[in-house]
């Protein structure tokens, strides 16, 4: 046979795709032969007596709700909530019945790939995993020989596999882990960090809280854990609480709130300060909770408060300062049963970080820090060694790091743990300065998510002199692995397992397990897995770290030492519930809590705070009050930090000017936006997930399109109408990195939303849109696909002309991905990257 009966057409036939055989997954080639409309349903079998439910975790975004998995005759048909998870108490969102159609989608990649023709074409052939295997070590083991395993790069996103992903890059010898961190959460974290020294998102005791106080988190639809806030939230607010939302864009939270507030972005900070302002002024703090607590005295806070003025606020903001002062003081009245918490709102902004801190501040203020029905925080189970062991031996960490994953520019970026700047990452491999040779992608796909991702990650990804090799584990045909060498199958996260955990709203410790419901089909395996049979065939040192036969195998060692519950071993007793819960009270004020002898061996005293010396390290473990020894916060001087010496210090190196407390300061492209500027705003669906779901056709039924929002009052302005299609010109900010001063980044015509329902001087458009590859639910196009023999269960006819979005039959198509509009724009510190940042330009088309 000739190459041309090779040839297959397009993503729809990958199921079908013979071992040798050659399949184009160019766009071009991508396109439906037909279009038919719909004509049969694939219904859910009515007799579901024989079905069998798996306890297993949620993984269509990142709160990974507790699910049970109905399995019949090794076929998923559907999801419910699993009732013993503490965090979701058996409620699912929309997004995880979504979710099941990854399985059965006949775009899935089920075959391992490799690269003919050019990188970026599209040209693919099919191999053995023994193959994929084979190519993937031999890439790694050359690395190690040649004594350069930096070489090696592995770039995660959200997957939760963390344990055996480290530790294969600890066994190759590589530091070079990146993820995507920047784009998603630094700031915020490195505020928490920074004041009550726990990085995890608050946890909000929102069953008893009556007063939330909102900057910028849209936690009914979305948010990190926002499911289970959700649902706390909704019974505190039929028993009479408050919920005051600050959002620039009337989000399902705004509308939900008994007020919305929309202030000119990132100006968050400075109405914060003003509400600890008239805090202060008005004699509404917590003295003794300043006092015993903080680590500035109420006499200094006032004088650093001072100059931040509600009429302050007023100027920086456009709020009305008497609002901002009323709703300061009915706060504070509600303390200690209130918290003021944030999201990527207020902290995705250059000025971030000090802006959430000024809003974590207000809980200390008040005395809500750790409080039942209040700021409350630290009730994560510690999925650590000594919960859970790695099996032995373990690698050894390297013992260098190199500037793409520790970049000195951003001291706070690895400051807690390894959280890596990696959003500057694709600018910095174009130097040339850090010589990859194997990249490994896993869950992210950086030309959709990235800032001008589809211009500068596409630009790296594509030059075979800078990533001379890169392989990508995904489960469908991404705009990520479009770019790669070698295409691995991975199994979605109905077909794996997993440890997971995070923090628990009820303030009590739990994990969970996810498990497979059913095998992976094809040739499809948990990328762990892969990287174990990659370990062994890499050889030694390597294969020493990877004596067990699987993944599972893996989990089992690591729950080796939960104690025997209902007379069965930990891993029998997760796979039976799914979920394990502490027996241990609600973690009221952890802080408080005194240390006990044996926590004191060997301690000793400087100033009031208790250490010991660990690895040759001096580390905090306490502080003393009254003589007495506390455990306090986990910061450096142990108590709630309102002053930060790490900022001080850290800011130090980088020549910027900090003296530890939350100034306020406007990003100056902000300050000198000029009256024909706009602000360019982004924000996520609540049946959305980041890149991850466009390709579920259910969700993407629901939204598929994602118009830019425009006030009614501006849109008059520039007499744009409700549909109309605006040219959108974006520029480079005024400081910070790759500064300049009207620098065009790039332009993007897209559907007008006008609404009265945005600040005017405000933009806003959804990301997890607009893609190029994925299949036909992403692409919005209707075509058939090939009947072949012994596929039928890959056959999905809502697909051939169910679409009715497709743009051929006159629906909106598949929308725009803002992200290459959106600058590259890092914040200080950090290195978060600055989201709601970007003056833009408009026009009527
Ligand atoms: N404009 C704009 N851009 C944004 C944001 C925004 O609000 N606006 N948000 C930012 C934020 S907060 C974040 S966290 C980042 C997230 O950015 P990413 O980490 O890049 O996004 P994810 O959706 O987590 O990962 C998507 C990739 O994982 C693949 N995938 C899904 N499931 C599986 C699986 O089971 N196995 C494997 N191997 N692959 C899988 C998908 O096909 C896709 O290729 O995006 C950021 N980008
Ligand atoms: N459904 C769904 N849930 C998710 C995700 C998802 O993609 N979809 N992703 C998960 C991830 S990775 C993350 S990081 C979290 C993110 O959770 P959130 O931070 O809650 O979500 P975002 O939509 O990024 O931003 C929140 C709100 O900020 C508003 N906003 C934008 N600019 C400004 C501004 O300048 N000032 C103020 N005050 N508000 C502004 C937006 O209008 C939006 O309503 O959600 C997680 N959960
Ligand atoms: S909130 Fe996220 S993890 Fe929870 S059910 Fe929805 S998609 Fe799944
Ligand atoms: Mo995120």
């Amino acid at each position: 046979m000739n190459r041309r009966d090779f040839l297959r057409n397009g993503a729809i036939t990958l199921a079908a795709l013979k071992l040798g055989e050659v399949i184009s997954l160019s766009p071009t080639k991508l396109q439906a032969n037909e279009i038919k409309t719909f004509q049969e349903f694939n219904t859910l079998a009515k007799n579901i007596k024989g079905i069998e439910k798996v306890p297993s975790v949620c993984l269509n975004c990142s709160t990974i709700c507790g699910m049970t998995v109905l399995v019949k005759d090794g076929e998923i048909l559907g999801v419910e909530g699993n009732p013993l998870d503490p965090n979701s108490e058996g409620k699912l969102c929309a997004k995880a019945h979504g979710g099941v159609s990854a399985i059965n989608y006949p775009e899935r990649i089920v075959y391992p790939l490799k690269r003919v023709g050019r990188r970026g074409d599209g040209l693919w052939k099919r191999i053995t995993m023994e193959e994929a295997y084979d190519m993937m070590a031999s890439k790694i083991k050359k690395c190690i020989d040649d004594k350069k395993p930096e070489g090696i790069v592995f770039h995660g996103g959200r997957n939760k596999m963390g344990d055996i992903t480290g530790r294969f890059m600890d066994a190759v010898g590589s530091p070079v882990i990146l993820n995507h961190r920047a784009l998603c959460s630094s700031n915020k974290r490195a505020a928490n960090y920074t004041t009550i020294g726990d990085t995890s998102w608050e946890t909000v005791d929102a069953r008893d809280c009556k007063y939330f106080l909102n900057f910028g988190s849209n936690f009914l639809e979305t948010h990190q854990g926002g499911f289970p806030l959700l649902k706390r939230f909704v019974e505190a607010k039929n028993a009479g609480a408050k919920l005051v939302t600050f959002d620039t864009r009337l989000s399902n939270t705004a509308g939900k709130s008994d007020e919305w507030l929309a202030p000119y972005p990132s100006s968050e900070g400075a109405v914060a300060l003003a509400m600890a302002n008239v805090i202060m002024s008005e004699g509404l703090y917590d003295e003794k909770f300043i006092n015993e607590w903080c680590n500035v005295s109420v006499d200094e806070y006032k004088k650093f408060i001072a100059p931040y003025t509600p009429q302050f606020a007023q100027e920086q903001s456009g709020l009305d300062a008497n609002d901002i002062k009323r709703i300061a003081i009915e706060f504070a009245k509600a303390a200690p049963h209130c918290a003021a918490f944030t999201n990527r709102g207020s902290q995705a902004h250059y000025n971030g970080l000090h802006n959430d801190r000024a809003v974590v501040i207000l809980n200390a203020i008040v005395g809500s820090v750790g409080r039942k029905g209040g700021y409350a925080f630290g009730g994560s189970k510690n999925k650590g060694n000594k919960s859970f062991p790695m099996p032995l031996p373990v690698p050894p960490k390297p013992s260098f790091t190199t500037d793409l994953e520790d970049p000195k520019l951003y001291p706070f970026a690895n400051k807690w743990q390894k959280m890596r700047v990696s959003e500057l990452c694709y600018d910095k491999i174009k130097t040339k300065k850090h010589n990859i040779q194997v990249y490994m992608s896993y869950t992210i796909s950086s030309p959709q998510t990235w800032p001008e991702g589809p211009q500068t990650a596409v630009e790296v990804l594509k030059d075979e002199k800078l990533i001379p090799f890169h392989v990508c584990s995904d489960v469908v045909y991404s705009e990520m692995a479009h770019y790669a060498d070698l295409i691995l199958p991975d199994a979605t996260y109905f077909e794996r397992y997993t440890i997971e955990g995070r923090n628990a709203y009820d303030l009590i410790p739990y994990f969970g397990l996810r498990q497979p419901a059913v095998k992976p089909p094809y040739d499809c395996e948990n990328f762990a897995d892969t990287l174990i049979k990659v370990a062994k065939k890499i050889g030694e040192p390597v294969s020493q770290y990877f004596a067990f036969d699987s993944y599972e195998e893996f989990i089992k060692l690591r729950f080796s030492k939960l104690p025997i519950r209902e007379g069965l071993s930990g891993f029998d007793y997760m796979k039976k519930y799914g979920v394990w819960v502490e027996d241990k009270p609600k973690n009221y004020e952890p802080y408080n809590v005194k240390l006990q002898e044996k926590d004191l061996k060997d301690s000793f005293v400087e100033n009031d705070i208790i250490y010991v010396n660990k690895k040759g390290k001096k580390q905090a473990i306490g502080l003393l009050k009254d003589g007495k020894a506390f455990r306090g916060l986990k910061t450096p001087s142990r108590k709630f930090e309102i002053k930060s010496n790490d900022i001080i210090t850290d800011a130090r190196k980088l020549g910027l000017d900090e003296d530890g407390y939350p100034h306020f300061k406007m990003p100056k492209s902000l300050k000198e936006k000029s009256n024909d500027e706009l602000v360019l705003t982004t924000f996520k669906w609540n049946v959305h997930t980041q890149a991850r779901t466009a390709p579920q056709k259910y969700l993407t039924e629901i939204v598929h399109n994602n118009p830019i929002w425009i006030n009614t009052q501006t849109a008059k302005k520039y007499g744009i109408k409700m549909g109309d299609m605006i040219k959108i010109t974006t520029y480079r900010p005024k400081e910070g990195y790759k500064a300049a001063d009207n620098e065009v980044v790039g332009s993007m015509t897209i559907k007008a939303f006008v609404t009265q329902g945005i600040h005017p001087e405000v933009l806003a458009i959804s990301n997890s849109l607009g893609m190029n590859y994925g299949g036909r639910v992403p692409k919005a196009r209707n075509g058939i696909k090939e009947n072949i023999q012994g596929y039928t269960e890959y056959q999905d006819l809502d697909l051939n002309g169910n679409i009715w979005w497709d743009k051929r039959l006159g629906g909106s198509g598949n929308g725009f991905n803002p992200n290459n509009i959106i600058p590259v724009n890092p914040a200080p510190l950090a290195g978060m990257q600055s989201w709601n940042d970007t003056i833009c330009k408009i026009e009527k088309v």
